[in-house]
């Protein structure tokens, strides 16, 4: 639509002329294309393209007394047309509704033919002001002259025009995710596989038209929602107004299972003494990136490499069922504890997530997991050897110092020890420095070692 609203502009004073338009009936504007080619003398032709009429137009209007145009839009004047309130647009309207009053009739471009969009006549019009006996325009603005206009003195008056011309906007669909299905709306009908589209997957429409969008999953799919612009939505119904141009993604999914997991925790212990204790323990979090659940147990295989790699080098610790349920897009838990016989260093725990392959799955490739640090290798304290002879005939003294230098603790000592100072409080996680001297039966000195103690529980 195109709007005018209308204000007089100028009131022009000229002598009164008498009319020389009479009745001609509904005057017929007949557009001609004239070439260039015409101008220059080439070939020149001519072709008539459209013939305007007023919607409402009555004898002796003199319809196409005045005529203008300017890119899309056509302003053609009546001057002798009778105006009766109810045929205003914008509530403009011949002041009395008698005759001669005239009007202005502007047409737009609609595609290759012409639409009359609007009756433009003067708010302050009177009988016989021949509002339309003159018309101009110029991009948004239409001058109309009214030359009787007060009895003689003339008139003429300026419209500004609103284009509120209809607009059209796109809706588009796309795809993502690994599933298949179709999307499917009035004058859409769109196959999604894989997150790429085909057939009809985008349409234009008027603005403010109501669509529904229904996305159906393929019997291999789930439909897991929508996203972009403004199709925020979970269902498979969705329903949008085009206010612009819109793109609606639709995701579906492969329906199955896909684990995947990660170490969220590994610690090693490594105590010597009279009880030797070395143990690893690990907590792996298994997501199910699928959207279904887990059909069977499924085993879990933990290794321990020395590199980030699952080879045949690497020592099975131990392998561990998983026996409950992990829903679609669910998540489980393991932890385990192996026991070794002697204290690892610069290791690392690899997993193999259902290592026998009780389950099909989306990705079959995504199942290792490889712990991202290697294992500390003194988690704990790390008892070195000292030669000390007969044990019989020594004494084993223990000092730890903080790295300030201050002595917690110093005892005689032997067999298992748990760091605690000497009031038996138990040390906090840090770094210390020990110191293990050793001396004779007759307090001789034999031997001494400092080394770093690492308190990490
Ligand atoms: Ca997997
Ligand atoms: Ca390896
Ligand atoms: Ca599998």
């Amino acid at each position: 639509m195109r709007n005018f609203s209308s204000q007089p502009i100028a009131r022009l004073s000229k002598n009164r002329r008498s009319r020389w338009i009479t009745s001609m009936g509904v005057l017929a504007l007949t557009l001609a294309v004239i070439t260039m080619g015409s101008v220059l003398g080439l070939s020149a032709p001519t072709t008539e393209n459209a013939k305007l009429t007023a919607s409402d137009g009555a004898p002796v209007d003199s319809f196409g007394t005045s005529v203008a145009i300017d890119g899309d839009t056509i302003v053609v004047g009546a001057p002798f047309a009778d105006v009766v309130n109810a045929d205003a647009v914008n509530a403009v309207g011949c002041r009395n509704t008698g005759t001669d009053c005239g009007a202005v009739y502007v047409f737009v471009r609609n595609g290759s033919s012409w639409t009359q969009r609007a009756k433009l006549t003067a708010k302050d019009a009177a009988s016989g002001d021949q509002f339309g006996y003159s018309v101009a325009i110029s991009g948004d603005t239409i001058l109309v002259g009214a030359y009787e206009a007060n009895g003689g003195p003339g008139a003429a008056y300026l419209f500004a025009v609103r284009s509120t011309a209809q607009q059209n906007f796109t809706l588009t669909v796309t795809g993502k995710g690994n599933g298949n299905g179709t999307v499917t709306a009035t004058g859409i009908n769109c196959v999604i596989a894989a997150g790429t589209t085909s057939g009809n997957c985008l349409g234009t429409f008027a603005a403010k038209t109501k669509m529904t969008l229904t996305a159906t999953p393929a019997t291999d799919s789930v439909f897991a929602g929508w996203s972009g612009d403004k199709c925020k939505s979970s269902k498979g119904t969705l329903k949008v107004t085009l206010k612009a141009n819109l793109t609606c993604t639709a995701r579906f999914r492969l329906l199955g299972v896909d684990l995947v997991g990660v170490l969220t925790k590994q610690s090693l212990t490594c105590k010597g003494g009279s009880k030797p204790k070395f143990e690893i323990k690990t907590k792996l979090e298994i997501k199910n990136n699928g959207p279904s659940s887990t059909a069977a147990a499924f085993s879990i295989d933990y290794f321990l490499s020395d590199d980030a790699t699952l080879d045949g080098g690497d020592t099975l610790l131990g392998s561990l069922p998983f026996t409950k349920t992990i829903k679609g897009d669910g998540t489980g838990k393991q932890s385990a504890k192996f026991s070794l016989t002697s204290c690892p260093t610069n290791k690392r725990v690899i997993v193999k997530i259902d290592s026998g392959n009780a389950l099909a799955e989306l990705d079959e490739t995504n199942n290792v997991v490889t712990s991202e640090a290697l294992i500390p290798s003194s988690a704990g304290l790390e008892v070195i050897p000292v030669e000390m002879g007969n044990q019989d005939e020594t004494q084993v003294r223990i000092a730890i110092c903080d790295l300030s230098g201050r002595k917690l603790l110093d005892e005689m000592s032997a067999g298992e020890w748990s760091p605690a100072d000497t009031v038996g409080k138990r040390l906090a996680n840090g770094v210390y420095l020990y110191i293990v001297s050793v001396r004779d039966r007759d307090g001789k000195f034999m031997q001494s070692e400092v080394r770093k103690l690492v308190i990490r529980r």
